[in-house]
């Protein structure tokens, strides 16, 4: 390849057969290699015909559909940098993402124009497209009119691809910066360790904005020629059903807890199935347990991050290079995937010995190159050796395995989404009435785990739980909404004053189970 492109690379992988099926919806459209080939040409060359400088932003919030995955692709393919944005984010929030990037592009859904299209004016955006995932949209409309040929722009491995935002434990969200090469590498890394082969076929049930669904899911696909049955929305039922004629499923714990609740999930539906791979927040040892005894199939349990992608993984084994590690474990994240060096620190700095309990620094072709316009955060991350430090807090065993016990930054994983308690807690600290508050993370059947608000209301005034819920729901993603909220007299302290949050989520711990 001559130059570093992602997009060339993953085109580079399309079956010979290009009016073969690539993309099968659950409505029953079907897009050729061909489609998207073309259609990311089309789009790609819109993109080219707005003269933006190298390195611009395409910001974008839509439904998923298959468009605003050639979207992505086209963005890659055009040389820009893609910066997908969580549909439930409102407002105050999306303001702050357009502000900080700064993008030359955004792309919406239409009923969305008028509020997204005012923020992005506001911030110097000199283009906004709408996009709807019934296939309408001035971005559709305006790329129908541009050639279906383009040559991918010549890109290092080292240009930016893509921006994601992690929200922060202090302070505002910050954007990992990913390359060509970081997602590169990652991608080729997992063909190989996921034993992906030309006939598998992909369900792709996840959502497009976050590294799970866009990059692993997406990447591992395309970058072996293999199909995607594609569902604009997890349905359990609907998953089970379509894996008579499928391969590879990928979800986040929540999933599988839901496709367990259906009679239909057995091992005759399965039987097509190769591999179940986990990943985004802890799988419960019981999910993992219970898989097993219905479908005859292990998860594969991996982890990973925005600024990283893939760190570690179960093994698949059908590579003999990894024989001696053969058995997915259950609780564990497997190993760290070829290439990439993981260690366990304590708090003193120094490595840990085997089983022992640290924090979690991660070094690889994979990790991202720093937080967007914010050199000193991005500083204080890494170590002075190049470690990405990941806030995750864990062991390695004396087999190899790693596995997770936690986290040193205070983050609630729901249904595979993140939840920053200080986000929630400043939005209630600024409420009429609220003297201070604690969000934290319990035990939830379904999503894993959900955030319970603490709320301390000043001298005189009372407070209502259920409003302030209510005004949360106004302003935040509903997914970062505390699903209970309880008004107390007080917060337990240690003798420095700061809240005890494990005692807490000890109080609150059963209010789910
Ligand atoms: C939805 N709701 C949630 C929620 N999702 N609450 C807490 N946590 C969540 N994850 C709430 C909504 O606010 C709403 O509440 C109600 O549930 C129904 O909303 P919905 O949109 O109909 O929900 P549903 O479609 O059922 O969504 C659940 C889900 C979804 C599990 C399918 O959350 C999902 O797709 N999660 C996957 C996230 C993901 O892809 N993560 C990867 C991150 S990448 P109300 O009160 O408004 O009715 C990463 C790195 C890595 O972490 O390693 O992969
Ligand atoms: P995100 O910032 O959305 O990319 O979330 C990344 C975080 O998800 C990681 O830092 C981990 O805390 C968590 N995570 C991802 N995969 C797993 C897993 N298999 N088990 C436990 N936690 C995970």
């Amino acid at each position: 390849m001559s130059h570093h492109n992602l997009f060339s690379a993953l085109r580079a992988a399309f079956p010979a057969d290009l009016n073969a099926t690539a993309v099968e919806t659950d409505e029953g459209l079907h897009y050729s290699w061909q489609d998207l080939d073309r259609a990311t040409a089309m789009m790609a060359n819109l993109l080219k015909s707005l003269d933006l400088p190298k390195g611009s932003r395409v910001a974008v919030q839509v439904e998923k559909s298959v468009e605003a995955m050639i979207l992505y692709l086209a963005t890659l393919r055009a040389g820009y940098v893609f910066l997908p944005l969580n549909t439930a984010y409102q407002s105050a929030e999306i303001e702050y993402f357009i502000g900080n990037a700064e993008p030359a592009v955004v792309v919406c859904s239409s009923v969305n124009f008028g509020w997204v299209s005012k923020i992005a004016f506001k911030a110097g955006t000199q283009h906004v497209f709408t996009l709807n995932d019934d296939r309408t949209g001035s971005l559709l409309d305006r790329a129908s009119n541009q050639s279906d040929q383009h040559t991918p722009a010549s890109c290092q491995a080292d240009d930016l691809a893509a921006i994601l935002y992690t929200s922060g434990t202090t302070g505002r969200s910050k954007g990992a910066m990913l390359t060509h090469g970081n997602m590169l590498s990652n991608a080729l890394t997992l063909k190989d360790y996921w034993g992906w082969t030309k006939s598998d076929v992909l369900i792709h049930a996840l959502p497009i904005f976050h590294v799970h669904g866009l990059f692993v899911a997406i990447h591992g696909a395309l970058i072996n020629g293999s199909k995607m049955i594609w569902m604009a929305k997890f349905d359990p039922k609907r998953a089970i059903a379509s894996m008579a004629k499928a391969t590879v499923f990928m979800g986040v714990p929540t999933l599988y807890v839901r496709m367990l609740a259906e009679p239909s999930l057995t091992r005759d539906a399965v039987k097509n199935m190769r591999l179940f791979i986990a990943g985004s927040a802890p799988l419960l040892i019981e999910t993992f347990a219970d898989w097993q005894t219905r479908t005859g199939h292990t998860i594969l349990e991996r982890y990973g991050m925005s600024e990283t992608a893939m760190l570690t993984s179960n093994p698949y084994a059908a590579d003999k290079r990894y024989a001696n590690q053969a058995e997915r474990r259950g609780g564990t994240v497997g190993f760290p995937l070829p290439g990439v060096s993981l260690r366990v620190r304590g708090d003193d700095g120094q490595d840990l010995p085997v089983s022992e309990i640290g924090g979690i620094q991660v070094k690889g072709p994979n990790v991202f190159k720093g937080y967007w316009r914010m050199p000193e955060k991005t500083a204080e991350e890494f170590t002075t050796d190049g470690f990405f430090k990941t806030g995750d807090v864990g062991k390695i065993d004396e087999r190899g395995y790693v596995t997770i016990v936690g986290r040193s930054k205070d983050l609630i994983i729901s249904g595979g989404y993140n939840v920053y308690p200080a986000e929630i807690e400043g939005y209630i600290n600024e409420m009429k009435g609220v003297a201070e508050s604690a969000v934290v993370g319990v035990p939830h059947p379904d999503f894993g785990e959900v955030g319970v608000a603490v709320v301390i209301a000043k001298q005189g005034v009372t407070l209502q739980p259920d409003a302030i819920v209510a005004e949360l729901k106004s302003k935040l993603a509903n997914f970062k909404i505390p699903k209970k909220c309880f008004v107390v007299a007080e917060l337990p302290r240690n003798t420095m004053g700061k809240v005890q949050k494990n005692l807490l989520r000890e109080q609150y711990k059963s209010l789910f189970a």
